[in-house]
């Protein structure tokens, strides 16, 4: 055995399955990259724990491939409305009715994305009410995300809370919603927050919605894509109105990844890793883009948008603003630039065009200035890693797309 091998096992052997998975699924030809990488990275468990678990939920994203997402929920609650606003075939449409129980049996939509159960409601009785839960959650406990329904106007009764129960248990990432929003006025916050006590979660944890109004469905879409990064892709792919949408939820979350990483005392160069996410999230967002690229062929692009440049610049640039610790320096770095190349690959993808260097510089800039200046507050000393990433979340939530590129693709 050579000794890229012997690493990569050695370093399979740390991490266990999900990696393991995750090789197995990819070619031969990122296979090769992949071990070319290792084998110039010393074997420091700690330096490899803390990259990994940093980047480990990105990686999932870009070579994830999970797709069944079923929608569950008491009877009545809009769960065909909303099967119906995300599917894109027609012929595939469920019947939407007042009548409770409309839908009798899981239907799924041609991408195989999207599979809608129903269940009981409040006041089902009887041996057909006792079936189709049976039928809800054998097909939920199948599913690699559940997005759990439930009715405004209705409200969370002991049925719902029992049927909620049954879904945690199942141990999946849940997506809680609280749908037709539209028939509730101002009393909107106590509705959530008794939903949410009912449900015996938080009322940021509930995402409102009105099926029927189309309101909240991005929002359901990057829940979905935040708790299980593995099913990017294929929402990309089943619903290419969104891409754009999920494209800039997966560049913050390299972007926070970015810079958690770079502040990581490694004890090899922190470019590596640091490439690593970068060429990911090109892979990533080509793969919601319905393209298959490999691993060589997105560094070829970050090299192509002018990324190792766009670091050195921004360093200089950015090490003027009042001599920032060097910690909030590194991440601010990492985290521009990567936000650069992320938006350099979705125009790429969408548009089939190259942004100019100067447009990612400005990016990176303006990313990179917001983040030195809202990162001080956390203090000189270098914080740990995930409280940064968090924080640098909340910034680049709060910062948005960059303007121009919301016009490109109106
Ligand atoms: N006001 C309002 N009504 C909605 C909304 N979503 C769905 N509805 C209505 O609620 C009723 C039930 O919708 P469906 O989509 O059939 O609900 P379901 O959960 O699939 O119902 P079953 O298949 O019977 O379990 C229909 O009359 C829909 O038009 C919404 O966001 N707002
Ligand atoms: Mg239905």
């Amino acid at each position: 055995m050579d000794r890229e091998q012997g690493q990569f096992e050695e370093f399979v052997g740390r991490w266990g399955g999900e990696i393991l998975k995750l090789w197995d699924s990819l070619s031969q030809e990122d296979r090769d990259d992949l071990t070319k990488v290792l084998a110039q990275l010393p074997l420091d468990p700690k330096g490899w724990k803390s990259l990994i678990e940093s980047s480990l939920d990105h990686i999932q994203f870009a070579a994830g491939d999970k797709s069944s997402i079923a929608i569950v929920g008491p009877a009545n609650a809009g769960k065909s409305t909303l099967y119906n606003q995300l599917i894109q075939s027609k012929e595939d449409r469920a019947k939407v009715s007042a009548v409770p129980g409309t839908t009798r049996d899981p239907q799924e939509s041609e991408a195989g994305l999207f599979l809608i159960v129903d269940t009981p409601g409040a006041d089902a009785a009887g041996s057909v009410g006792v079936v189709e839960k049976e039928k809800a959650l054998a097909v939920a406990a199948e599913a690699d995300v559940i997005v759990a329904m439930f009715d405004a106007a209705h409200g969370i009764r002991e049925p719902e809370e029992a049927l909620f129960q049954e879904l945690c248990d199942l141990k999946k990432p849940i997506i809680v919603t609280l749908n037709k929003m539209d028939l509730i006025g101002k009393e909107r916050p106590e509705v959530l927050g008794r939903a949410a006590a009912g449900l015996g979660i938080r009322v940021e944890q509930i995402i409102p919605l009105s099926a029927k109004k189309g309101e909240g469905l991005v929002s359901i879409l990057v829940a979905i894509a935040k708790s299980e990064p593995r099913t990017v892709a294929a929402l990309g792919k089943a619903l290419p109105a969104y891409r754009w949408d999920l494209a800039q939820t997966a560049i913050g979350r390299a972007s926070s990844t970015a810079a958690a990483i770079a502040i990581t005392p490694l004890p090899f160069i922190d470019f590596i890793p640091l490439l690593g996410v970068q060429a990911a999230l090109v892979l990533g967002i080509a793969r919601i883009y319905g393209e298959k690229i490999t691993m060589q062929r997105a560094r070829e692009l970050i090299v192509t948008f002018g990324a190792g440049m766009l670091g050195r610049t921004l360093f200089y640039e950015l090490s003027k603003f009042g001599g920032p610790p060097g910690w909030i320096l590194s991440a601010a770095v990492a985290a521009g630039t990567t936000v650069a190349v992320g938006y350099g690959a979705m125009v790429w993808f969408e548009r089939g065009v190259k942004v100019s260097r100067d447009e990612l510089k400005r990016i990176s800039g303006a990313v990179g200035e917001t983040l030195i200046e809202r990162l001080k507050t956390m203090g000189q000393r270098r914080p740990n890693r995930k409280p940064l990433q968090d924080r640098v979340n909340i910034v680049l939530e709060d910062i948005g797309p960059p303007d121009e590129f919301d016009e490109m693709v109106d």
